[in-house]
Protein backbone atom coordinates (compact mmCIF):
# COMPACT_ATOMS: atom_id res chain seq x y z
CA UNK A 1 0.00 0.00 0.00
CA UNK A 2 1.11 3.73 -0.84
CA UNK A 3 2.59 5.34 2.46
CA UNK A 4 0.15 8.29 3.02
CA UNK A 5 2.16 11.67 3.42
CA UNK A 6 -1.11 13.14 5.06
CA UNK A 7 -0.68 14.95 8.35
CA UNK A 8 3.15 13.51 7.96
CA UNK A 9 5.58 15.81 9.28
CA UNK A 10 8.25 16.52 5.80
CA UNK A 11 11.81 18.79 6.56
CA UNK A 12 13.15 20.20 3.26
CA UNK A 13 16.10 22.37 3.47
CA UNK A 14 16.85 25.11 1.05
CA UNK A 15 13.27 25.54 0.35
CA UNK A 16 13.14 29.14 -0.38
CA UNK A 17 13.74 28.44 -4.10
CA UNK A 18 13.96 26.22 -6.98
CA UNK A 19 13.48 22.45 -6.44
CA UNK A 20 13.09 22.84 -2.72
CA UNK A 21 9.89 25.54 -2.87
CA UNK A 22 8.62 23.28 -5.47
CA UNK A 23 8.75 19.80 -3.05
CA UNK A 24 7.22 22.21 -0.65
CA UNK A 25 4.24 22.98 -2.54
CA UNK A 26 3.84 19.30 -3.69
CA UNK A 27 4.10 17.72 0.00
CA UNK A 28 1.59 20.15 0.54
CA UNK A 29 -1.01 19.43 -2.11
CA UNK A 30 -0.82 15.74 0.29
CA UNK A 31 -1.64 17.56 3.62
CA UNK A 32 1.60 17.17 4.94
CA UNK A 33 2.84 19.08 8.01
CA UNK A 34 6.34 21.03 6.65
CA UNK A 35 9.45 22.45 7.98
CA UNK A 36 11.21 24.67 5.96
CA UNK A 37 14.75 25.77 6.28
CA UNK A 38 17.00 28.29 4.40
CA UNK A 39 18.85 31.23 5.09
CA UNK A 40 16.37 33.74 2.85
CA UNK A 41 13.90 33.66 5.53
CA UNK A 42 11.30 36.33 4.03
CA UNK A 43 11.30 34.08 1.09
CA UNK A 44 10.18 30.85 3.38
CA UNK A 45 7.65 32.90 4.26
CA UNK A 46 5.84 33.45 1.56
CA UNK A 47 6.37 30.00 0.18
CA UNK A 48 4.86 28.64 3.52
CA UNK A 49 2.15 30.84 2.82
CA UNK A 50 1.52 29.62 -0.07
CA UNK A 51 1.99 25.65 0.76
CA UNK A 52 -0.87 26.10 3.10
CA UNK A 53 -2.95 27.63 0.06
CA UNK A 54 -2.35 24.71 -1.72
CA UNK A 55 -3.36 21.83 1.58
CA UNK A 56 -0.45 21.82 3.76
CA UNK A 57 -1.70 20.69 7.28
CA UNK A 58 1.09 23.28 8.72
CA UNK A 59 4.61 24.85 7.00
CA UNK A 60 6.59 26.34 9.61
CA UNK A 61 10.08 28.31 8.30
CA UNK A 62 13.17 29.00 10.60
CA UNK A 63 16.47 30.02 9.36
CA UNK A 64 19.27 27.49 8.59
CA UNK A 65 22.42 27.88 6.98
CA UNK A 66 23.56 24.18 6.06
CA UNK A 67 27.41 25.18 6.35
CA UNK A 68 27.14 26.23 10.21
CA UNK A 69 26.71 22.92 12.62
CA UNK A 70 25.35 25.48 14.95
CA UNK A 71 22.96 26.84 12.56
CA UNK A 72 21.64 22.95 12.24
CA UNK A 73 21.66 22.27 15.81
CA UNK A 74 19.19 25.30 16.64
CA UNK A 75 17.03 24.31 13.18
CA UNK A 76 16.69 20.84 13.75
CA UNK A 77 16.10 21.62 17.72
CA UNK A 78 12.98 24.10 16.86
CA UNK A 79 11.98 21.66 14.19
CA UNK A 80 11.73 18.67 16.74
CA UNK A 81 9.61 21.13 18.84
CA UNK A 82 7.16 21.80 16.42
CA UNK A 83 6.54 18.20 15.99
CA UNK A 84 6.21 17.32 19.66
CA UNK A 85 2.82 18.34 20.25
CA UNK A 86 1.31 18.69 23.89
CA UNK A 87 -0.73 15.77 24.40
CA UNK A 88 2.52 13.66 23.39
CA UNK A 89 6.41 14.48 22.95
CA UNK A 90 6.76 11.59 20.68
CA UNK A 91 8.57 12.88 17.87
CA UNK A 92 8.18 11.51 14.07
CA UNK A 93 9.96 13.19 11.07
CA UNK A 94 8.36 10.60 7.93
CA UNK A 95 10.63 12.70 5.32
CA UNK A 96 13.61 14.30 5.49
CA UNK A 97 14.85 16.18 2.29
CA UNK A 98 18.55 16.95 1.90
CA UNK A 99 17.92 19.78 -1.06
CA UNK A 100 20.44 22.54 -0.11
CA UNK A 101 23.30 22.78 -2.18
CA UNK A 102 24.18 24.07 -5.89
CA UNK A 103 27.48 24.87 -8.11
CA UNK A 104 29.60 28.39 -7.45
CA UNK A 105 31.53 29.40 -10.58
CA UNK A 106 32.83 27.29 -13.79
CA UNK A 107 36.31 27.76 -13.59
CA UNK A 108 39.12 25.00 -14.88
CA UNK A 109 40.72 24.06 -11.48
CA UNK A 110 44.05 25.64 -12.48
CA UNK A 111 42.04 29.15 -12.13
CA UNK A 112 39.24 28.15 -9.56
CA UNK A 113 38.82 29.86 -6.29
CA UNK A 114 38.89 28.22 -2.75
CA UNK A 115 35.49 30.30 -2.10
CA UNK A 116 34.02 28.54 -4.54
CA UNK A 117 35.67 25.19 -3.56
CA UNK A 118 34.75 25.55 -0.07
CA UNK A 119 31.35 26.79 -0.39
CA UNK A 120 30.40 23.63 -3.20
CA UNK A 121 31.71 21.49 -0.35
CA UNK A 122 29.91 23.27 2.85
CA UNK A 123 26.13 23.13 1.29
CA UNK A 124 26.53 19.68 -1.04
CA UNK A 125 28.90 17.42 1.04
CA UNK A 126 28.77 18.72 4.63
CA UNK A 127 25.75 20.05 4.85
CA UNK A 128 23.58 16.78 3.86
CA UNK A 129 25.98 15.44 6.64
CA UNK A 130 25.39 17.89 9.60
CA UNK A 131 21.16 18.08 8.69
CA UNK A 132 21.36 14.07 8.51
CA UNK A 133 23.18 13.80 11.86
CA UNK A 134 20.76 15.90 13.69
CA UNK A 135 17.78 14.83 12.07
CA UNK A 136 18.30 10.99 12.02
CA UNK A 137 17.15 11.02 16.04
CA UNK A 138 13.92 12.93 14.84
CA UNK A 139 12.78 9.73 12.75
CA UNK A 140 11.51 6.84 14.13
CA UNK A 141 12.49 3.26 13.03
CA UNK A 142 9.98 0.98 11.21
CA UNK A 143 7.36 3.90 10.07
CA UNK A 144 8.33 4.14 6.02
CA UNK A 145 10.55 6.81 6.79
CA UNK A 146 12.47 8.35 4.33
CA UNK A 147 15.65 10.35 3.35
CA UNK A 148 15.86 11.91 0.39
CA UNK A 149 19.23 13.61 -1.04
CA UNK A 150 19.35 15.54 -3.84
CA UNK A 151 22.37 14.31 -5.94
CA UNK A 152 22.85 15.57 -9.31
CA UNK A 153 23.80 13.80 -12.84
CA UNK A 154 27.40 15.20 -12.66
CA UNK A 155 27.82 13.28 -9.41
CA UNK A 156 28.15 10.27 -12.13
CA UNK A 157 29.58 12.70 -14.88
CA UNK A 158 32.39 14.61 -14.76
CA UNK A 159 33.42 18.04 -16.96
CA UNK A 160 35.67 20.40 -16.99
CA UNK A 161 34.92 23.71 -15.08
CA UNK A 162 32.68 21.50 -12.50
CA UNK A 163 35.84 19.33 -10.51
CA UNK A 164 34.92 20.28 -7.12
CA UNK A 165 30.93 20.45 -7.99
CA UNK A 166 30.96 17.08 -9.24
CA UNK A 167 33.64 15.48 -6.66
CA UNK A 168 30.62 17.00 -4.14
CA UNK A 169 27.55 15.24 -5.92
CA UNK A 170 29.97 12.01 -6.61
CA UNK A 171 29.99 12.78 -2.49
CA UNK A 172 26.62 13.17 -2.19
CA UNK A 173 25.94 9.77 -3.89
CA UNK A 174 28.49 7.82 -1.65
CA UNK A 175 26.72 9.21 1.17
CA UNK A 176 23.61 8.25 0.15
CA UNK A 177 24.72 4.62 -0.11
CA UNK A 178 26.49 4.37 2.84
CA UNK A 179 24.07 5.37 4.75
CA UNK A 180 21.64 2.69 3.46
CA UNK A 181 23.84 0.58 4.63
CA UNK A 182 24.30 2.30 8.34
CA UNK A 183 20.42 2.74 8.48
CA UNK A 184 19.68 -1.23 7.33
CA UNK A 185 17.32 -2.79 9.93
CA UNK A 186 16.01 0.48 11.35
CA UNK A 187 13.16 0.75 8.12
CA UNK A 188 14.30 4.05 7.58
CA UNK A 189 14.53 4.41 3.63
CA UNK A 190 17.88 6.31 1.63
CA UNK A 191 17.56 7.61 -1.73
CA UNK A 192 18.90 10.25 -4.05
CA UNK A 193 17.05 11.76 -6.56
CA UNK A 194 19.64 13.21 -9.64
CA UNK A 195 18.66 15.77 -11.87
CA UNK A 196 20.31 17.42 -15.37
CA UNK A 197 19.47 20.17 -16.06
CA UNK A 198 16.76 21.86 -14.30
CA UNK A 199 15.53 25.88 -14.87
CA UNK A 200 15.90 27.19 -11.38
CA UNK A 201 18.08 29.91 -9.86
CA UNK A 202 20.92 27.07 -9.94
CA UNK A 203 22.61 29.03 -12.72
CA UNK A 204 22.24 32.38 -11.62
CA UNK A 205 23.85 31.20 -8.24
CA UNK A 206 26.64 29.56 -10.53
CA UNK A 207 27.07 32.63 -12.71
CA UNK A 208 26.76 34.96 -9.86
CA UNK A 209 24.13 37.07 -11.19
CA UNK A 210 25.13 36.53 -14.66
CA UNK A 211 21.39 36.41 -15.95
CA UNK A 212 22.92 36.13 -19.57
CA UNK A 213 25.44 33.30 -18.61
CA UNK A 214 22.46 31.85 -16.43
CA UNK A 215 19.94 31.30 -19.51
CA UNK A 216 22.65 30.29 -22.02
CA UNK A 217 22.42 27.24 -20.33
CA UNK A 218 19.12 26.79 -21.41
CA UNK A 219 18.62 28.31 -24.60
CA UNK A 220 17.01 26.77 -27.40
CA UNK A 221 15.91 22.88 -25.14
CA UNK A 222 13.35 21.91 -22.95
CA UNK A 223 14.80 21.80 -19.21
CA UNK A 224 13.44 20.13 -16.74
CA UNK A 225 11.57 22.39 -14.20
CA UNK A 226 11.46 22.23 -10.17
CA UNK A 227 8.01 20.62 -10.24
CA UNK A 228 9.19 17.74 -12.44
CA UNK A 229 11.28 16.85 -9.95
CA UNK A 230 9.12 18.12 -6.73
CA UNK A 231 6.55 15.09 -8.56
CA UNK A 232 9.61 12.48 -8.40
CA UNK A 233 10.53 13.32 -4.65
CA UNK A 234 6.77 12.64 -3.69
CA UNK A 235 7.07 9.53 -5.62
CA UNK A 236 9.46 8.29 -3.96
CA UNK A 237 8.51 9.45 -0.23
CA UNK A 238 5.04 7.67 -0.99
CA UNK A 239 6.18 4.49 -1.71
CA UNK A 240 5.02 1.31 0.10
CA UNK A 241 6.97 1.10 3.15
CA UNK A 242 8.78 -1.67 1.91
CA UNK A 243 10.06 -0.28 -0.95
CA UNK A 244 13.08 1.82 -1.19
CA UNK A 245 13.84 3.61 -4.65
CA UNK A 246 17.36 3.79 -4.43
CA UNK A 247 18.66 6.34 -7.15
CA UNK A 248 16.33 8.12 -9.74
CA UNK A 249 18.51 10.07 -12.61
CA UNK A 250 16.22 12.12 -14.61
CA UNK A 251 17.21 14.49 -17.30
CA UNK A 252 15.45 15.91 -19.59
CA UNK A 253 14.61 14.75 -22.96
CA UNK A 254 16.72 16.89 -24.79
CA UNK A 255 19.40 16.05 -22.66
CA UNK A 256 21.42 13.17 -23.55
CA UNK A 257 24.24 13.38 -21.40
CA UNK A 258 26.73 16.34 -19.82
CA UNK A 259 27.34 18.75 -22.50
CA UNK A 260 24.86 16.49 -24.84
CA UNK A 261 21.97 18.71 -25.23
CA UNK A 262 19.65 19.39 -27.97
CA UNK A 263 18.87 22.92 -28.96
CA UNK A 264 16.09 24.26 -31.33
CA UNK A 265 18.96 27.28 -32.71
CA UNK A 266 16.54 30.23 -33.99
CA UNK A 267 17.01 31.10 -37.62
P1 LIG B 1 18.31 27.11 -6.39
O1 LIG B 1 19.50 27.99 -6.44
O2 LIG B 1 17.05 27.60 -7.00
O3 LIG B 1 18.03 26.65 -4.88
C1 LIG B 1 19.07 26.34 -3.98
C2 LIG B 1 18.52 26.31 -2.58
O4 LIG B 1 19.57 25.93 -1.68
C3 LIG B 1 17.99 27.66 -2.12
O5 LIG B 1 16.78 27.49 -1.45
C4 LIG B 1 19.07 28.16 -1.18
O6 LIG B 1 18.47 28.94 -0.13
C5 LIG B 1 19.57 26.83 -0.59
N1 LIG B 1 20.88 26.97 0.00
C6 LIG B 1 22.04 27.29 -0.60
N2 LIG B 1 23.03 27.38 0.31
C7 LIG B 1 22.47 27.12 1.52
C8 LIG B 1 22.96 27.09 2.84
N3 LIG B 1 24.25 27.34 3.13
N4 LIG B 1 22.11 26.77 3.85
C9 LIG B 1 20.81 26.52 3.57
N5 LIG B 1 20.27 26.55 2.35
C10 LIG B 1 21.10 26.85 1.32
O7 LIG B 1 18.77 25.76 -7.12
P2 LIG B 1 18.04 24.33 -7.29
O8 LIG B 1 16.68 24.35 -6.75
O9 LIG B 1 18.23 23.93 -8.69
O10 LIG B 1 19.00 23.44 -6.40
C11 LIG B 1 18.54 22.54 -5.41
C12 LIG B 1 19.43 21.31 -5.40
O11 LIG B 1 19.33 20.65 -6.65
C13 LIG B 1 20.91 21.60 -5.20
O12 LIG B 1 21.46 20.62 -4.33
C14 LIG B 1 21.49 21.45 -6.62
O13 LIG B 1 22.85 21.10 -6.60
C15 LIG B 1 20.62 20.33 -7.13
N6 LIG B 1 20.58 20.17 -8.58
C16 LIG B 1 20.14 21.20 -9.38
C17 LIG B 1 20.10 21.03 -10.75
C18 LIG B 1 19.70 22.11 -11.69
O14 LIG B 1 19.99 21.99 -12.92
N7 LIG B 1 19.02 23.16 -11.24
C19 LIG B 1 20.45 19.72 -11.36
C20 LIG B 1 20.91 18.74 -10.41
C21 LIG B 1 20.94 18.96 -9.08
P3 LIG B 1 19.10 30.27 0.52
O15 LIG B 1 19.97 30.90 -0.52
O16 LIG B 1 17.90 31.07 0.89
O17 LIG B 1 19.86 29.76 1.72
C1 LIG C 1 23.22 20.53 -12.07
C2 LIG C 1 23.28 19.88 -13.42
O1 LIG C 1 24.67 19.65 -15.53
O2 LIG C 1 24.53 21.85 -14.50
O3 LIG C 1 23.57 19.63 -11.07
O4 LIG C 1 25.86 20.12 -13.47
S1 LIG C 1 24.66 20.38 -14.26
Amino acid sequence: MKSSLKNQWVLITGASSGIGAAAAKAFAAHGAKLLLGARRVDRLEKIASAAKQAGAAAAHVHALDVSDTASVATFIAWAKGKIANRKSSFVNLHVLVNNAGGAHGLDPVATAKDADWETTFQTNVLGLLRVTRAALPLMPHDAGASIINIGSIAGRVAYGGAAAYCAAKSGELAITRALRQELLGTGIRVGTVDPGLVETEFSQVRFKGDQQKAAEVYAGMNPLTADDIAETIVWVASRPAHVTIDEVLIKPTDQADIGKVFRRIKK
